[in-house]
């Protein structure tokens, strides 16, 4: 049996000093699909407690080029917490990252709860806004490398996110092109269509999924539905933009972290 609190305290000390800490698993034994979660939840409670508040939650591995990059299958989730709200055209300070990764995604955002077994329709009824967005991952682990269990604690490597203009829900987000540029060159092409086919199905899932776990997705919230494609490393790069054809334009700038 895992020690989730130390392994939690752990984790929240590996993100808030952007230090990249062994991965659990192999060192520790396997960890269960429920530790982790308990983990994660332990984890982010420790940032809750200083003040964050949810947010939204995240969706993992909802596309084929993401489940290929990091060799997982299983869709995952993560929490959203107000420390990680990036806004669109803000500027991001490099060093509160240990080695982070950006991915192009679709967001949705609640006028309703939603949890459990829900159809495409009633997870559609519960959406308010879309938007294109973009999530910064950082993987708490060294190399950027985990199994299963390891990516579940840390909070899906969730950091940061940034949300495009909200458009209005009846917009389609279905086969959205998308262009994501890293300081002026195109790194990745794809469309929203990788999200599962439809990206309104990993809202599906993230209620089937967060539910099963006890938690209600609440009105308000943002929901990230996963990496369209592969994640680009930021290294030392000053810009990142997503461009979503309908849905329209989300960057961030970065400063710090050059030697
Ligand atoms: C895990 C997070 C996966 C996505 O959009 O598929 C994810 C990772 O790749 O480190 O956020
Ligand atoms: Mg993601």
């Amino acid at each position: 049996m895992a020690d989730i609190a130390a392994i939690a305290a752990r984790l929240d000390d590996a993100a808030r000093g952007a230090r990249a800490i062994a991965q659990i698993t192999g060192q520790e034994g396997e960890l269960s699909l429920a530790d982790a979660y308990a983990i994660q939840r332990a984890a982010i409670d420790h940032r809750l407690a200083r003040g964050a508040t949810l947010v939204g939650v995240k969706m993992g591995f909802t596309s084929e080029a993401k489940m290929v990059q990091m060799g997982l299958t299983d869709q995952i989730w993560g929490r959203l917490t107000s420390d990680m709200v990036v806004a669109n055209g803000a500027s991001i300070d490099r060093d509160r990252f240990i080695h982070p990764r950006v991915e192009p995604e679709v967001a949705v955002r609640l006028k309703a709860p939603l949890a459990g077994e829900v159809t495409r329709e009633e997870a559609l009824a519960a959406v308010d806004a879309v938007a294109a967005a973009l999530e910064i991952i950082d993987s708490r682990y060294e190399n950027f490398r985990f199994a299963l269990g390891d990516v579940v604690a840390d909070n899906a490597s969730s950091s940061a996110f940034v949300v495009g203009p909200w458009l209005p829900a009846t917009t389609d987000v279905a086969d959205v092109a998308m262009a994501m540029r890293v300081d002026d060159v195109v790194v990745e092409t794809g469309s929203s269509a990788a999200i599962l086919g439809d990206p309104i199905r990993s809202l599906v899932a993230a209620a089937r999924l967060a539910g099963a776990a006890g938690l209600t997705l609440q009105p308000g919230w943002t929901i990230m539905l996963g990496g369209a494609t592969a994640a680009a490393a930021i290294g030392s790069a000053r810009a990142v933009s997503l461009d979503a054809a309908h849905l329209g334009r989300v960057g961030f700038t970065i400063t710090g972290g050059v030697a």
